[in-house]
């Protein structure tokens, strides 16, 4: 039997079985499995050339990337070149793109990647299409467009969604707040700060034991905890990506229907072929979902330098990161700095080392030893 057919027959069988006290077991052993052999179907089986894995070679440029997800002919190549000045081919039959096509576009003084992927179809997690490489692109973007034609947005949104997920991206959340942490005995210990309102004690014991871990401490810190945010944190290899949903083409149709699109959460209705409501809102959410820090260097003495701020992303956003950025040798000579802005104690300013935290556009003196 195929994975794909295993994972069918399970899936069957969750639907069949109703949740209960009874079968809460059952079912946290069913998800497991279900999320073991989703593992198996995205993981490089190793066939061809042993390449470094799925995905299209792309270098990679810029301080952070954004992708384009969408079913063909949505119009991604449309706003990857009005966005780049790249040209992405675009063409009224679907599959056009059929590589990623990268382009540069310069946001707040950020230089951003914009990666035109081919259109993906559905059942691409499963290994239709070329959209297992696709998705594989997606996971290791900064944000993801999700891009619709508006005619159908909703029914493409959930498949789409599916499909990024079961490829282990999640849209819009924060890892969930469980740790894990395996011991030689001793049994499963669970420690919850809050209450459990979704998940219980059988259901976690049903997914350690699929694991096959039988000794360790699982602590919750995360209100409202699935089962599924659990199998999340044990399978351990999730990436949790902020998206943006586009839907392109609102010139196909009236300003009534435009106000309902307005209700679908993280959306932005746009035309990318009459370049309507790009410039003023979709970089802007872009902007926003991205979290980039920007530091301006101000030089002892003078006036801070506002045209070109080093962009960070949040996650790597120290003084240190701040130098490697700049020039591999400058931490050598390091001695402190001082920074002024959000991440400053006092409004005159606050004298630092290489491990502190910088905020948006604050403003660094460096000092050498
Ligand atoms: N009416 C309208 N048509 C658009 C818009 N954006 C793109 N199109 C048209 O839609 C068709 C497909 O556009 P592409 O940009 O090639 O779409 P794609 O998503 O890159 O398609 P694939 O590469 O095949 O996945 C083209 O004929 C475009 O001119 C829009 O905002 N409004
Ligand atoms: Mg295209």
């Amino acid at each position: 039997m195929t994975t794909v057919q295993k994972i069918k027959d399970i899936e069957e069988e969750m639907a069949k079985t109703q949740k209960n006290k009874a079968t809460e077991y059952h079912l946290g052993q069913l998800k497991a499995k279900l999320a073991k052999l989703r593992r198996e179907l995205i993981t490089p089986s190793g066939s061809g050339g042993g390449g470094p894995g799925i995905g299209f070679d792309v270098a990679r440029t810029g301080v952070a990337s954004v992708g384009f997800i969408g079913f063909p002919s949505v119009g991604k190549s449309t706003l990857m070149s009005g966005l780049t000045g790249t040209v992405s081919e675009a063409a009224s039959y679907e599959f056009t793109t059929l590589t990623t096509v990268p382009g540069t576009m310069t946001y707040n003084g950020a230089r951003l990647q914009i990666l035109d992927l081919p259109g993906i179809i559905q059942g691409a997690k499963d290994g239709k299409g070329r959209g297992k490489q696709v998705i594989a692109v997606a996971r290791t973007c900064n944000l993801i467009f999700i891009v619709l034609d508006v005619l159908k947005p909703l029914v493409d949104l959930k498949i789409l969604t599916d499909e990024l997920e079961g490829f282990g991206i999640r849209l819009n959340k924060q890892p969930p707040r469980i740790t894990v942490k395996k011991k030689e005995t001793g049994g499963i210990q669970i420690i919850n700060t809050v209450p459990l309102t979704k998940i219980d004690a059988g259901e976690i014991k049903a997914v350690l034991q699929e694991y096959r871990m039988t000794s360790c401490t699982v602590t919750i810190h995360e209100p409202d905890a699935t089962v599924e945010d659990f199998i999340d944190v044990v399978e351990g290899n999730r990436v949790y990506v902020p998206a943006v949903v586009v839907l392109n083409k609102i010139d196909a149709i009236s300003i009534e229907e435009i106000d309902l699109l307005y209700k679908i959460p993280n959306s932005v209705p746009i035309s990318s072929k009459l370049w309507l409501n790009i410039d003023d809102e979709l970089k802007e959410v872009m902007w926003k979902k991205l979290d980039l820090v920007r530091v301006y260097t101000k030089p002892k003495g003078k006036q801070p330098d506002y045209t070109q701020p080093v962009v960070l992303r949040r996650s790597k956003c120290t003084v240190s990161a701040f130098c490697d950025s700049i020039h591999k040798d400058i931490k050598r000579d390091f001695k402190n700095a001082m920074v002024y802005g959000t991440s400053a104690k006092h409004s005159r300013g606050q004298k630092v080392g290489l491990d502190h935290v910088l905020e948006d556009e604050d403003i660094i003196t460096l000092f050498k030893k």
